[in-house]
């Protein structure tokens, strides 16, 4: 059988690539040549554990290869940005454009499934602008026109750990018709071991966002408890290892904020499609985002009456172990430090990057630089990331020496 994936970003690859090592042939589509020529190579374009080998395997077993434009398959997955603009509103036009791009390629017969993380509906409006292009073709059979099968099947792997959780996590699969979810399945079956879950599109579509909603609002729990804490002499970290000794309680980890390109996007979907209703998911957006201005504070507090102060600013990733900077807190907190203490000197320590990201780079008053020279030259530290790296054991300055900021309680 022959599959098409649309859109070669950090889950459409991976996704071709392993479909690739099952045996199926696999056009990968994208837009950007640079990205279409890499894999033709067998390269990669950006780094996942283990993608590197998939990709150039299967490229060489001619079992992968890459285009500008799909051709005919026997089915489509979608794996297009879904960002959620400035106006606050979700963009669907990356998954409109790969609707127009399959329609002249179908026959009837085909399975297509969108796999971005999609606002309620948008497996709906897919399916809609394929059958504007396509009047030929129905969903259902109706009119005697031939059926294209929908669905709609999230992915939930973690950054990192890709090529292992497509294969081991249990996926959940919403078709618009029942026979579409079913056919789904028996695609996802071809390299996926773990529980496939049948159910309609809209409710596979809230899943994916209900899941990073919960991961949300339990670390808007936690921020809020930090603030709190704070505010009342009590260490925060103390108080929920003390509180998560009960049989059900599970408090989550505050820290400076919330990064990465989904827990800080998904929930803000549901509060499109709900704005009245969706009233703790979206007070916990806003408890996250509110977390780096308090950190900011926190460190101006502490530099008050240092002449021309020097702040050491621990980690830039947007979780620990990884050397991912979007929508990274850290990155944020930096770059407004920078601004705010124009007079001051920022120095970053980020172990997973080899020079700063360019609104920083192009700063006089920021410089990345080594552990042991942040802790030295320091009036004040701020720890951003728990990275293995900062753990108290693993620093040869002794971090009091400085007045410090942990926002992530590695230093207690
Ligand atoms: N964080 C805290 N405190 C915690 C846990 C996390 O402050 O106790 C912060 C992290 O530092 C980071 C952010 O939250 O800034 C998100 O990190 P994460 O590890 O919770 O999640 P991601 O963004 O790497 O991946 C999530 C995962 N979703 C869930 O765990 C529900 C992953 O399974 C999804 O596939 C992924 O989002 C996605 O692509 O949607």
């Amino acid at each position: 059988s022959s599959v098409a994936v649309i859109g070669l970003g950090y889950i459409g690859l991976p996704t071709a690539a392993i479909l690739a090592s099952q045996d199926v042939t696999v056009l990968g589509v994208d837009i950007s040549q640079r990205t279409v020529d890499a894999v033709n190579r067998g390269d990669v374009p950006f780094v996942e554990p283990d993608l590197a080998t998939y990709v150039a395997g299967a490229v060489t077993q001619g079992k992968l290869s890459a285009a500008l434009t799909p051709s005919p398959a026997d089915a489509f997955i979608v794996a297009v940005p879904t960002p959620f603009t400035d106006g606050m509103k979700p963009d669907l036009s990356y998954i409109q454009a790969a609707a127009q791009a399959i329609a002249p390629q179908l026959q009837g017969g085909e399975l297509l499934i969108l796999e971005s993380t999609s606002p309620p509906g948008a497996t709906q409006r897919m399916a809609d602008w394929i059958l504007e292009a396509r009047p030929d073709l129905s969903l259902d059979g109706s009119g005697s026109r031939p059926v294209i099968h929908v669905a709609h099947c999230p992915e939930r792997v973690l950054p990192g750990r890709v090529m292992i959780e497509l294969v081991t996590n249990d996926r959940i699969v919403g078709g618009l018709t029942a026979e579409a979810a079913e056919r789904a399945r028996d695609l996802y079956q071809v390299f996926c071991q773990g529980e496939i879950l049948l159910t309609d599109a809209v409710t596979a579509e809230m899943a994916k966002l209900v899941e990073n909603s919960f991961r949300d609002v339990n670390i808007a729990f936690a921020n809020e408890l930090s603030v709190i804490s704070d505010n009342l002499g009590i260490d925060v970290w103390e108080l929920i290892r003390l509180a998560n000794h009960h049989p059900r309680v599970n408090i989550l980890q505050p820290g400076p904020g919330v990064g990465g390109h989904c827990i800080a996007v998904d929930p803000w979907f549901i509060v499109d499609a709900a704005p009245e209703d969706a009233r703790l998911i979206r007070t916990a957006r806003e408890v996250n985002d509110a977390k780096p201005q308090w950190v900011i504070d926190k460190v101006r507090t502490a530099a008050e009456g240092v002449a021309s102060p020097t702040v050491a600013a621990l980690g830039l990733a947007f979780k620990a172990n990884i050397d991912d900077l979007r929508e990274s807190p850290a990155r944020k907190i930096v770059e407004q430090l920078a601004d705010e203490m124009a007079d001051g000197t920022i120095l970053v320590v980020e172990p997973h990057i080899e020079e700063l990201p360019k609104e920083l780079a192009n700063r006089r008053n920021v410089e990345l630089v080594s552990l042991e020279d942040a802790l030295m030259r320091a009036d004040v530290s701020v720890l951003l990331v728990d990275h293995d790296a900062f753990h108290q054991e693993n620093l040869r300055e002794s971090v009091p020496s400085t007045i410090s900021i942990d926002t992530r309680g590695m230093w207690r």
